[in-house]
């Protein structure tokens, strides 16, 4: 994309499987625990603060000083585009993003993956073709990517920039459209057979405004896509303003999308020339959607933007912090703490709903116990910040199904259980809730909890 010389530029996000939730609790969070970074003040309601790295900039001490500091997640900012990943037609090249991810997740960071397909940065292969043959190396190129990352990505913009900017709230014509306007879900499907824990987002840039047709088109598209089933957890919205800052709307655009049943992020934030009230209300229209689940700036110093010109960053191009990081950081400290709002099991309990998302960060760790044929199995996945961590536990049946199942889960000594939900527990006993005690031979359910505290839950049995 182009750099806009008007105001309003352009946008990024994930969601999350849960089935419902039971059970409820409030953290405390007391004013004089305000965090003094942007990942541990973004954790305390259970988001994520994140920025666009460069793999070159790794070796730049003042640049991963800040970066291993502040945030908490991390976008490569060309290193996974297709021309990057695939520059010769079937021969892949991981070896900067590679680095980014490792960095990441060496430093307790999650990636976003950014991104499987986009009309832009295609390989030179990848330009001239058409039809047939390029959606098959799409399709291709999606599923090796997202496999050579399995594991390792929180969320993968799949599908980046699709959709014109003509006021038509239509599609963007580009050889991928041309292919079949189907390309985007064939492509969202494809990610999710080869990382099926990865969300996946659809990310676009002046989507922000509710009113305005492109935003109403992705809108249609992301309603249609959840009606039929087409696996979309996320929009990214990529927040390239200008000075002004965030439109009137942008609570509304993000609460009207999150009511689809998909997380919402902002993935490219930058304000031309950082103006501290306008960084403070776009943090603001986030804490105030509850799937907002975080948000990343494009870059951490001005002389890292793209937009460098207008030192449109939190960071100045020494590395001092501006106004505009002050104003972000006091907003996300202002925000309410994290809080889960029991519901009642509906008649389908299945359906996705409620997400407690575990956003805030660590190396996920996974701990599991042998699964005994005919019984179960439960896995442990831990997203710990400082002063506490969500677990996610996943109950895999064996080879008969399960008609009830409880785990023996110790939460690790002086960690408190805060809330938990698909799950009854007591003491070291966690059980099934009415909805989700049958799990067929073979298949998982999961359950979670959020605990203050750290170190690592421990699974000693599954029956
Ligand atoms: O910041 C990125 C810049 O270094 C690249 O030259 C450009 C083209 O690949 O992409 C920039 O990042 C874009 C992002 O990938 C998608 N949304 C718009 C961003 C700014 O152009």
């Amino acid at each position: 994309m182009k750099l806009p010389s008007r105001t309003a530029l352009r946008a990024a996000l994930g969601a999350t499987f849960s089935v419902l939730t039971v059970g409820a609790a409030v953290l405390t969070a007391s004013p004089a625990s305000a965090a003094a970074t942007l990942g541990a003040s973004a954790a305390q309601s259970g988001r994520y603060f994140g920025t666009a790295v460069a793999a070159a900039k790794l070796s730049d001490s003042t640049y991963t000083s800040i970066l291993d500091r502040e945030f908490n997640m991390v976008t490569p900012e060309n290193e996974m585009k297709m021309d990057a990943t695939e520059p010769a037609q079937g021969q892949f090249s991981y070896g900067n993003a590679d680095r980014i991810v490792d960095h990441a997740l060496s430093h307790g960071m999650r990636v976003r993956g950014h991104n499987l397909a986009w009309h832009q940065q295609q390989p030179g292969w990848m330009q001239g073709m058409e039809g047939a043959p390029l959606r098959q190396a799409l399709l291709n190129h999606v599923t090796q990517v997202a496999t050579h990352y399995r594991g390792k990505i929180y969320a993968w913009d799949v599908v980046n920039e699709a959709f014109a900017d003509d006021g038509s709230g239509g599609r963007r014509d580009s050889n991928l459209q041309r292919t079949g306007n189907d390309w985007i879900e064939a492509a969202f499907r494809a990610a999710r057979a080869a990382d099926p824990d990865a969300k996946l987002c659809y990310n676009d840039y002046n989507i922000e405004d509710w009113s305005a047709a492109k935003t109403q088109g992705v809108y249609r598209m992301v309603q249609d896509f959840r009606s039929r089933g087409v696996p979309i957890d996320c929009v990214g919205f990529q927040s390239h303003f200008g000075n002004g800052g965030p439109p009137g709307s942008f609570r509304t655009t993000l609460a009207g999308f999150a009511a689809l049943g998909v997380d919402v992020q902002l993935t490219e934030l930058d304000i031309a020339q950082a103006p501290p009230a306008a960084y403070a209300a776009t943090t603001t229209a986030c804490l105030n959607v509850p799937r907002c689940t975080g948000i990343t700036t494009w870059g951490i110093r001005d002389s890292d933007s793209w937009r460098s010109g207008e030192n449109p960053l939190l960071f100045d191009g020494g590395g001092n912090k501006k106004a505009a990081y002050t104003s972000v950081l006091d907003a996300l400290n202002a925000a309410p703490p994290v809080t889960t709002t029991p519901s009642t099991p509906t008649t389908t309990p299945t359906t996705t709903t409620t997400t407690p998302t575990p956003t805030t960060t660590t190396t996920p760790t996974t701990t599991t116990t042998a699964p005994p044929p005919g019984g179960c199995s439960a896995t442990v996945s831990l997203n710990a910040w400082n002063g506490g961590f969500v677990a996610t536990v996943r109950v895999t049946a064996g080879s008969a199904d399960l008609a009830a199942w409880t785990v023996t889960l110790t939460v690790p000594a002086g960690a408190q259980v805060t809330n938990a939900w698909n799950v009854q527990h007591s003491g070291d006993s966690w059980s099934n809730v009415s909805y989700n005690g049958h799990v067929p031979a073979g298949q998982y359910t999961e359950f979670g909890f959020q605990a203050s505290g750290s170190g690592t839950p421990v699974v000693t049995g599954c029956a």
